[in-house]
């Protein structure tokens, strides 16, 4: 494993990483075809590696996560329905309002901490079947929960509400961006979790370090629906497997290493958490994600701009509130330069 370390130390997200000189080669020397008419002979590869990872039919691979997440929404839906999602998930919030707009799709959302919500809050969502009211259809889980602060669902609690979801005849869609991170925290293997979703998408492109790309995996006949979606959606590509070598490369190479961004954001929590000034408690971390709150006389994007200055960056998600995230990119040495950097900023800061 090469370790890159580049400077400035770029915490965004861990959609940042660039491509490792293996996977680079990998790319370079992909089989590819149209993958629009189905012979790109390494996109096909990565469909089928993905079905059997995820215990589902058949897998299509996409551009993003995003597209991801709306065939598999357009696949489960029709206008007029219902979703049924936690207050602060990524479909609701950073899709662009794509499950109104795309699909004719309203929500109904759910609190909870972290990003998790239970089998009684599915029951209580649940419309009437009565035509003055949107058809509740679907359920939406997000595994790792990125708002949550890389939350991990325990299993029981996926299992309950998607028994809650079949009382009423609902669809489970599970945005898995980072399940391979939930997976590694907790030993289980995917089809563990995804055994209880119809539809699951998965990203190469965030801890597993490709430069692009996502799929979903499903029922044949439902990813039917999914792949007639991603047509009308733009998102038929062509010599893909250039970039599907990537996530075969990432999923054979970046997977167990994932432990590696767990431990650091933990390092990175404890450090934070020590600083005057900061709140965070370190417990919470269970993957890669580190939200924490400033004090109320630290304005988040003042020290984030200050912080970028002297060359760690991080995202400023609301007035005191800032979010980390460890990759492949920086190492433990990395993050240690990282840790001296924030310290002396925010020392500026206060
Ligand atoms: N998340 C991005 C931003 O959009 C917030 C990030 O930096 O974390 N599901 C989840 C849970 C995600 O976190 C993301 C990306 C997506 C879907 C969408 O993936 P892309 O960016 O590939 O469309």
């Amino acid at each position: 494993m090469e370790t890159k370390d580049p400077f400035p130390i770029d915490l965004r997200s861990d959609t940042v990483t660039r491509p490792s000189s293996g996977m680079r080669r990998a790319m370079a020397e992909a089989e590819v075809g149209d993958d629009v008419f189905g012979d790109d002979p390494t996109v096909n590869r990565l469909q089928e590696r993905v079905a059997s990872l995820l215990g589902k039919e058949t897998a299509l691979y996409v551009p993003s996560g995003t597209m991801g997440n709306e065939v598999a929404i357009r696949a489960l839906t029709e206008p007029g329905d219902e979703i049924i999602v936690h207050r602060h998930s990524h479909v609701y919030l950073y899709e662009g309002g794509a499950p109104a707009m795309l699909s004719g799709c309203s929500f109904h959302l759910l609190e909870g901490a972290r990003g998790l919500f239970d089998a009684a809050d599915v029951h209580a969502a649940v419309r009437e079947d009565d035509s003055h009211m949107p058809r509740s259809r679907l359920v939406v889980l997000e595994n790792t929960h990125n708002r949550g602060g890389g939350s991990v669902w325990p299993l029981a609690q996926v299992a309950a509400v998607h028994r809650a979801a079949r009382e009423h005849d609902l669809r489970l869609h599970l945005d898995g961006a980072r399940l391979m991170n939930a997976c590694v925290a907790t030993g289980h293997a995917p089809a563990d979790y995804t055994q209880y979703a119809d539809t699951v998408s998965i990203c190469f492109s965030k801890g597993l370090g490709a430069p692009v790309g996502s799929a979903v995996a499903g029922t044949r006949e439902v990813m039917r629906r999914a792949h007639r979606a991603r047509k009308v959606f733009g998102g038929g590509m062509r010599q893909a497997g250039v970039i599907a070598a990537a996530a075969l490369y990432a999923l054979d190479h970046n997977v167990a290493r994932l432990a590696e961004d767990h431990a650091n954001a933990r390092r990175l929590a404890e450090a934070l958490a020590a600083m005057p000034g900061i709140t965070l408690d370190p417990a919470t971390v269970e993957t890669n994600i580190v939200y924490f709150d400033l004090d109320p006389t630290i304005g988040a994007d003042a020290f984030c701009d200050a912080l970028h200055e002297a060359g760690v960056w991080m995202l400023s998600v609301s007035a005191h509130r800032v979010r980390a995230v460890t990759h492949l990119d920086v190492s433990r040495a990395g993050f240690e330069k990282a840790i001296d950097i924030i310290a002396r900023t925010l020392k500026a800061c206060g």
